[in-house]
Formats: C-alpha cells, structure tokens, sequence
C-alpha cells in the first residue's frame, strides 16, 4: 500500500466544493487515513512549495493558499500517487481533460482546486510537513475484500 498527501485548497473550500471532490476519492475507494482543516501560513506554503518559491509566480501563489482555510488528507492505496494525479488531471484547469476534477470544476492554472502528491518521495515529504505519525489513523476497511482481490497487493 502507498500512502499520497492531497490537499483541498481555499478555492475548493470557498466553492462549497469540498464534499463532492473527497467524494471521488471515496467512489474510487481510497482509504482516507488521515484528515484535517488548517490555515496555510506563509512559513508552511514556503516549506509545501519549496521548489517554487524563487519562481516568478510564487507571490501570487502563497496569496492565494493562504487566503483561506484547506483541508489536508493521506489517501492509502496501491499506485495511490499516480491513481490520485491521474483523477486530478493537467495541472491547469484549462487542459485537464472532461472527467477528471480539475476537468470538471476548474477553468484556471492556479485555482485548481486540489494539490496532490506527485511521486512516493514528494508524499513522504508532505506528509512529514502536515501530519504527525499519531494524526495518521492505520485500519482496514472491511470492504477492502470487495475492492481488490488478496493477489493484487
Ligand atoms: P502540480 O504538481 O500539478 O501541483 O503543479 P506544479 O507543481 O507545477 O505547480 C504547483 C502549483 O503552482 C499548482 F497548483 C499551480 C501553481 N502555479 C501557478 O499558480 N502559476 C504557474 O505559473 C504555475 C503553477
């Protein structure tokens, strides 16, 4: 099982979109195994965003992760880095393609919506940022029997 970091960002929050994008996450059946709202301070997006941060764009980005609350999620599952981004789609919500979130619910660059993992490295590292081990609640649906069967991992 792989474990990715995703956070729902002030303009999911502010939206009122928040239920309806988790909830693909649950009809994909992804174990959520940790969860919380938070404000996003400037120290925090400077660490979340480090490679950005000499970047021309980064002002307007920590403007805009910081304007409102987030919501900051652990999904476990298998391939879950690449299953996540790929449900995500293009980084811009003017090339994600129809059916993935940012597809369906975002018409820019920056207010995209959700902020997912994008390698096994980079969750680690979010996560470490964002939750301490005892945030992090280990379980086992019971309805994992119905996801996946045992020799799929
Ligand atoms: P992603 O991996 O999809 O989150 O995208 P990037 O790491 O390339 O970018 C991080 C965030 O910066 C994205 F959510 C969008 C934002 N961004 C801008 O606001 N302006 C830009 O010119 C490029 C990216």
């Amino acid at each position: 099982m792989e474990r990715t970091f995703v956070m729902f960002k002030p303009d999911c929050i502010e939206r009122g979109l928040l239920t309806k994008v988790m909830s693909r996450f649950e009809d994909k059946g992804l174990r959520l195994v940790a969860l919380k709202m938070l404000r996003v301070t400037p120290e925090l997006a400077k660490q979340h965003y480090a490679e950005h941060v000499e970047k021309p764009f980064y002002p307007s980005l920590e403007s805009f992760i910081t304007a409102a609350p987030v919501v900051a999620a652990i999904y476990e599952g298998l391939e879950v880095v690449r299953v996540v981004r790929d449900m995500l789609g293009a980084t811009s919500g003017l090339k994600a393609v129809a059916g993935t979130i940012r597809g369906d619910f975002s018409a820019s660059r920056q207010m995209n919506l959700v902020h997912a993992s994008d390698s096994a490295e980079s969750a680690a590292r979010e996560i470490g940022i964002y939750f301490t081990p005892a945030e992090i609640v280990e379980w086992e649906p019971r309805v994992d029997d119905m996801l996946r069967a045992g020799d799929e991992g």
